[in-house]
């Protein structure tokens, strides 16, 4: 594509229908924002959220503010319909491999729209070294059809006229990325769109495999692959495994837990135990070691040390409870521990 800010191709004449939602279209634009348009070419360069207010018809491998018109031969959009056999096949064989229900899809057509090593909109001379690099490849049969959006390089999300950050790329309003029928109900927006976590796409995916998205776009949902993620699950100690659509669960035993169920369950982090119990984790529970002053299951209970001893003071005293120990309170005629001592006043008295 020519050196451009936010301009977009020619309406590319399609040599095949694509069915998108329940449209089918044979004209495309591709759009210096990291989008591909039916209907019209787009030039906002802010990305909105989907399904967003507007009647905009995308798919947006990376809707944000591209600028190309100062990278010479350092950045490019690339776009071009292919019937190459090799393409064909690859195509073919990725949906095959990753939509289970479609082993015996055969593509026909494919289009690759490439964005390569392209800067945002308003870099400083730093901010000229963050480049992105992704890819949207659209592939159908003439009846079912599919994008794949592949993330090579990821260094920035946002231009300055979004609020961007001139050096880096960052902050404002981060990319969006998903699908969008402009009916305001059918949309689908990768999880993070407009985050700061958008930033990460090179690492993430839907088929395991860091930087690429699958979607299926012909039917009234854009569907992912629904993949078995139980196939290498990594639950450990007995939890069970539990498929969903982005990834796996682990259902854990009662005695472990943790995102894979590593962790042996800490009982102590709800401990019961009172008074300064020392608190030991245990198989299923804990149990509460005491001080000396306390007992019970809990540690709950204050030792009479009176009734522990079976303590009688002598000479009508009185005993005492205390927290370590007891006492005796002896009547003014006699002291001692256990008042057995009698004192010069009950000499005096006797
Ligand atoms: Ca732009
Ligand atoms: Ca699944
Ligand atoms: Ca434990
Ligand atoms: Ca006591």
């Amino acid at each position: 594509m020519h050196a451009n800010d936010d301009e977009y191709s020619s309406a590319q004449n399609l040599s095949v229908v694509f069915k998108f939602f329940h449209a089918n279209f044979s004209t495309l634009y591709v759009n210096t924002n990291g989008l591909v348009s039916f209907l019209s070419g787009v030039s906002t360069y802010t990305s909105e959220p989907f399904p967003g207010i507007g009647s905009l018809i995308v798919l947006a491998p990376f809707w944000a503010d591209v600028d190309i018109r100062y990278c010479n031969s350092s950045c490019n959009i690339w776009y071009r319909e292919s019937d190459d056999l090799s393409i064909i096949n690859k195509a073919t064989s990725e949906i095959q491999q990753y939509f289970p229900d479609m082993e015996h899809f055969i593509a026909s057509w494919t289009y690759i729209a490439t964005w390569y090593n392209v800067p945002f909109y308003g870099a400083s001379a730093v901010g000229l070294t963050k480049r992105n690099t992704f890819q949207c490849v659209l592939i159908t049969n003439g009846l079912y059809a599919f994008v794949i959006f592949n993330y090579n390089k990821i260094e920035w999300t946002t231009g300055t006229a979004s609020g961007g950050n001139s050096d880096t790329g960052l902050d404002g309003t981060p990319a969006q990325v998903g699908f969008n029928m402009g009916d305001q109900s059918h949309y689908y927006s990768v999880e993070g769109s407009r985050t700061s976590d958008i930033l990460n796409l090179t690492n993430l995916s839907n088929v395991k495999y860091p930087g690429k998205f699958l979607f299926r776009v012909d039917l009234e949902e854009i569907e992912p692959p629904d993949i078995d993620w139980c196939i290498d699950s990594n639950c450990q100690n007995g939890g069970t495994c539990v498929d969903g659509h982005f990834d796996y669960t682990c259902l854990c035993t009662v005695l472990h837990n943790g995102s894979y169920c590593e962790s042996d369950i800490d009982w102590c982090i709800d401990s019961k135990c009172q008074n300064d119990g020392t608190c030991i984790d245990g198989l299923f529970d804990h149990t509460c070691l005491c001080p000396v002053s306390h007992t019970g299951v809990y540690c709950e209970s204050d030792i009479d040390f009176c009734e522990l001893h079976d303590i009688s003071c002598g000479n009508g005293g009185t005993c005492v409870d205390g927290l370590f120990d007891y006492s005796c309170a002896c009547p003014l005629t006699h002291t001692g521990y256990h008042c057995e001592t009698g004192t010069a006043k009950d000499k005096l008295l006797g």
